[in-house]
């Protein structure tokens, strides 16, 4: 047996330069002289996860062999952002790294910008599994996360000459990758198509074809726990790469067409599913990677066990599902327990229950998967089978809880035609979790009300978090040492409530102008990654003032482009005066689902407001906009610790959470905000005179939309609304052209399902107070320092701590 031996101990910085020569000598092959930033930052990575090797061996065997059940979190996306630095953190070698590449002859900042940053997500969801992974690792917690390993994650995004997005796709891989090991070694056979036949009273799975699931092992390094959890990323590989006879017979493109069908599966992130081939694809996906996830798993806990007792399992593991995108993980393992390992349907289901959990990280129903009932019996024939029969008992079940037809006629699994993920999710696991409070009421007393009325004790909370490791420490390291000095201890890193301690340093006026210092000096620098990145210049004397999130009617950046186009015009009329105005550059990130027509419409406007704004003598120095383009989390990690005010102003009852409004309260920017997603308990923790709530509420929400929502009428009664949408419509943000525009207006006038006119006039009051605050500085950075101080709460440690009492009934690993 291999001697496991304790994590490395730690080195000293000339120590870990000579590592770094090794590595450019033997695996890069090229000299320290001949050595680019690139050279050195593939030298250093592979330096670092050597350091954390001995740390894996001995986590996943405590993991095997320990006392404690393991978490795998089955996640579509991973956005895990750059790794070198979160790396060299969580292993304590930062300062070994810096000394060392200076050593060399570079600059440390040039060697982890050389790193690529890969897109394995969309937004939230995905941002909140890396940082999950990461509290995992940290809390000493044995876990996995399994996903999938796109060669092309979401889209880059530019902009062309008229402000329209344009998507191109971001080959991540197209450099050489230091972080993931494939390891062909421990491949998994996943199968698809064909029939069920009958042998022995045994139904028996014929598939039509398979592929070959390979891992990348991605090493998660806790921060100071000498842990390291994986990250087990699946590639899809063809076990017939080439036909010879075809490409012998001059077929080249028949010769090759094996192999392209099974790299299809891990080729991109989301494909479009419009089409019937597209939602294939994305079945294939979402089979792909939860079926080699759950064998990984046998293979990983009953190592080479012909007959493992399987009715350990739920000891061992419990799976996490992120979203429906797994939740055919439910009745694959039904088919593993039943098929390959002989079990009956009643053990097999008490396995598969204690098993699983559902996280729901929406409330739009739309966003809730179902799949079209052909789809899966043609994909996966025995999966439809044994999803009928899931059907049958759960129909059973709610009979004999006396529950009425019509509510078992709307909870049904299985339609006949379709087969609603979330409610197999709901019924095929032991919890069910929202992300934030109100996220979870909600989902109890609509989404999955009957759900919950029929199963009360399945149903829980755990609002999400943040890490502050990433988030506060490598993004915002000026605000981390000022933190650190004024708690005496920088142990706030593994325990955020310790932010607490800064609270009576708010009435510290010394202390509140260090913080000011501190965000000046991060709006100071962010003006030069402006430049660097975008080209663009920008007044750092001005409010800076962003909204960045995925775009979506609901979140409402046209309520926030409205009245900036208000504010623009108010200027521009001399409604307001010069001493009146306060500066303000006003910053936009956001992708748009390539085919979202509506959202791809509003970056289009903001992009050609913010021409018009910008490039307006009259308003220099008074106003400023900009859309950055591709927003992602190197982006992010430079933008939220310059950012003053913060946008989280969806409508009230639609944004599951929010993890953006997290990472800016703890960077010491104001949230103007609604009451919706985890803004209610941002406002409860840091104090309702410390932000800035304006708009309808839920039920407000819910009765305007019952009573006859009419937006029109909106647009008449403020005159500063019915300016703006007026400007827009009358060609000013697009040369004169009236139609630009025309199906956007038509959509606010007539429509607005997610009434962002009837919340304009509150959110343009609201200005008011906001500026007026600002213009006093102390007290303004006062009460973005209670933000901080009070936000302690948003750690991803905490809500990991919550899953583990709450969903998992695990906790870390033994020493
Ligand atoms: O839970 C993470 C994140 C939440 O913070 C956001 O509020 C929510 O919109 C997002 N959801 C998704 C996927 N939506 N669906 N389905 O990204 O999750």
């Amino acid at each position: 047996m291999t001697e496991i031996t304790a994590p490395k101990s730690p080195v000293t910085a000339a120590q870990f330069a000579d590592e770094i020569r090794e590595q450019l000598k033997y695996t890069q092959n090229v000299t320290p002289e001949q050595a680019t930033a690139a050279d050195v930052y593939v030298a250093a990575s592979k330096a670092v996860r050597n350091h954390l090797a001995d740390a894996w061996f001995k986590t996943q065997a405590d993991t095997v062999n320990g006392n404690t059940k393991a978490v795998g979190y089955f996640s579509a996306e991973f956005l895990m952002g750059k790794q070198l630095e979160n790396a060299l953190l969580n292993a304590g070698l930062t300062e070994q790294f810096d000394e060392a590449v200076e050593a060399l002859g570079f600059q440390p900042k040039d060697i982890v910008d050389a790193e690529y940053e890969p897109g394995l997500g969309n937004g939230g969801l995905g941002r909140l599994a890396a940082c999950f992974i990461d509290s995992l690792a940290s809390l000493g917690v044995p876990a996995f996360g399994y996903g999938i390993q796109y060669k092309y994650g979401i889209f880059k995004q530019t902009f062309d000459e008229n402000g329209k997005q344009v998507e191109t796709p971001d080959y991540w891989l197209n450099n050489e990758e230091p972080w993931g090991h494939i390891d062909y070694n421990r491949d998994q056979k996943v199968s698809f198509g064909g029939e069920v036949v009958e042998e022995n009273g045994k139904k028996v799975w014929k598939p039509a074809w398979s592929v070959r699931a390979v891992p990348v092992d991605y090493l998660v390094p806790g921060y100071k726990s000498q842990r390291v959890n994986t990250l087990r990323l699946w590639t899809a590989k063809s076990y017939d790469e080439f036909d010879l006879l075809a490409f012998n017979r001059s077929e080249y493109m028949e010769a090759v067409k094996p192999q392209v069908k099974a790299e299809n599966i891990s080729k991109i992130l989301y494909p479009e599913d419009s089409t019937k081939v597209g939602k294939e694809l994305r079945l294939e996906q979402q089979y792909f990677f939860v079926s080699a996830s759950l064998h990984d798993a046998i293979r990983v806990f009953y190592p080479g066990e012909a007959k493992p007792d399987l009715t350990t399992f739920p000891n061992k593991i419990t799976f996490q599902l992120n979203d429906t995108h797994p939740v055919i993980g439910i009745p694959e393992l039904m088919r593993i327990l039943i098929d390959e390992y002989d079990y009956d349907w009643d053990t097999a289901w008490d396995i598969t229950v204690k098993t699983f959990n559902y996280t729901c990280h929406t409330l739009l129903p739309e966003a809730l998967e179902v799949w079209p009932a052909s789809l899966i019996g043609e994909l996966l024939p025995r999966h439809l089978e044994i999803i009928e029969k899931i059907n049958e008992q759960f129909e059973d079940e709610l009979k004999g809880k006396g529950i009425a037809d019509e509510t078992i006629e709307r909870m049904r699994i299985y339609t006949g035609d379709s087969v609603r993920m979330a409610y197999l999710a709901t019924y095929g696991g032991s919890h069910v979790n929202g992300v934030a409070e109100l996220h979870s009421q909600l989902l109890k007393d609509m989404t999955l009300k009957d759900f919950s009325d029929a199963y009360p004790t399945k149903f829980t909370n755990v609002t999400n978090g943040v890490t502050p490791r990433r988030f506060v420490k490598l993004a915002n390291p000026g605000l981390s040492d000022l933190i650190t000095e004024g708690l005496g201890t920088d142990k706030w890193l593994s325990d955020l409530e310790l932010l607490q301690g800064l609270v009576p340093l708010a009435k510290d006026d010394e202390f509140v102008k260090k913080f000011a210092a501190v965000k000046a000096a991060n709006k100071h620098a962010f003006v030069g990654f402006a430049k660097d990145h975008y080209g663009i210049d920008i007044d750092e004397n001005t409010m800076f003032n962003t909204m960045v999130k995925r775009l979506h009617e609901y979140k409402r950046q046209a309520l926030k482009i409205l009245a900036v186009i208000s504010k623009y015009a108010a200027i521009k009329n001399g409604t307001v005066s010069a001493d009146e105005i306060l500066p303000r550059t006003v910053f936009f990130g956001a992708k748009a689902a390539p085919g979202y027509y509506l959202a791809k419409m509003t970056i289009q406007l903001i992009n050609n407001v913010s021409k018009v704004v910008n490039n307006d003598p009259d308003v220099k120095g008074k106003l400023a906009v900009h859309m950055l383009p591709n927003y992602n989390i190197e982006m992010a990690q430079n933008l939220i610790p310059a950012t003053e005010l913060d946008e989280q102003i969806s409508q009230a009852g639609k944004e599951a959470s929010g993890t953006g409004n997290m990472k800016f309260a703890l960077n010491g920017a104001l949230t103007v905000g609604t009451l919706d997603g985890a803004n209610v308990e941002i406002r409860e923790k840091v104090g309702a005179e410390n932000f800035f709530l304006f708009g309808m509420t839920v039920d407000e929400v819910e009765k305007l939309y019952a009573d006859g929502y009419d937006p029109a009428k909106y647009y008449e009664a403020d005159p500063r609304l019915k300016q703006a949408i007026d400007l827009v419509a009358n060609g000013t943000f697009s040369n004169g052209d009236r139609n630009a525009y025309a199906p956007l207006v038509a959509d606010w006038l007539t429509k607005d399902w997610f009434m962002t006119l009837a919340d304009f006039s509150a959110y343009a009051d609201i200005q008011a107070e906001i500026e007026k605050l600002y213009r006093d500085q102390l007290e303004w950075n006062r009460k973005a320092l209670l933000n901080v101080a009070n936000s302690g709460y948003f750690s991803s440690d905490r809500s990991i701590e919550d899953y583990l009492e709450r969903i998992w009934h695990t906790g870390p690993l033994a020493d």
